[in-house]
């Protein structure tokens, strides 16, 4: 399968490692929107949420497990903030989901900055 994140779970592309486990991988996003921005995938290759089922979801509930201290290793230790981007409307460019975690400065008080 010609999946972006499947080639760096497998270590085909590198990428900046924040955490690993045998479920998951966390790393730096090659664009980051802030200092902290970390993102989150299943080792296994889900395509995004919609994909999520009762038999894959257990994955889910790992990383959500994870994420307060993937937040912590990444820099954001003042709060931070959970994106997944699902499908077209959302933008979704690489299609194996993931979990933005987005933090280390002050962020809009709203995902829509123009509603502040
Ligand atoms: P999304 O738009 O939600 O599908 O986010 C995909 C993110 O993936 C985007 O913020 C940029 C990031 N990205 C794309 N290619 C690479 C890559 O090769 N390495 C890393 N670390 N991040 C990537």
């Amino acid at each position: 399968m010609d999946c972006l994140f499947c080639k760096i779970v497998n270590g085909d592309i590198p990428s900046n490692k924040v955490y690993e486990d045998d479920k998951i991988l966390a790393f730096r996003d090659i664009a980051p929107e802030a200092p902290c921005h970390v993102l989150v995938v299943p080792k296994t290759h889900i395509s995004s949420t919609d994909e999520v089922t009762a038999e894959n979801s257990a994955v889910v509930a790992h990383i959500f497990e994870c994420i307060p201290k993937i937040a912590k290793l990444g820099g954001a230790d003042n709060g931070y903030r959970v994106v997944t981007n699902c499908g077209p409307d959302a933008c979704q460019s690489v299609q194996h989901m993931h979990f933005h975690i987005i933090g280390g400065k002050q962020l809009p008080a709203h995902v829509f900055p123009e509603n502040d």
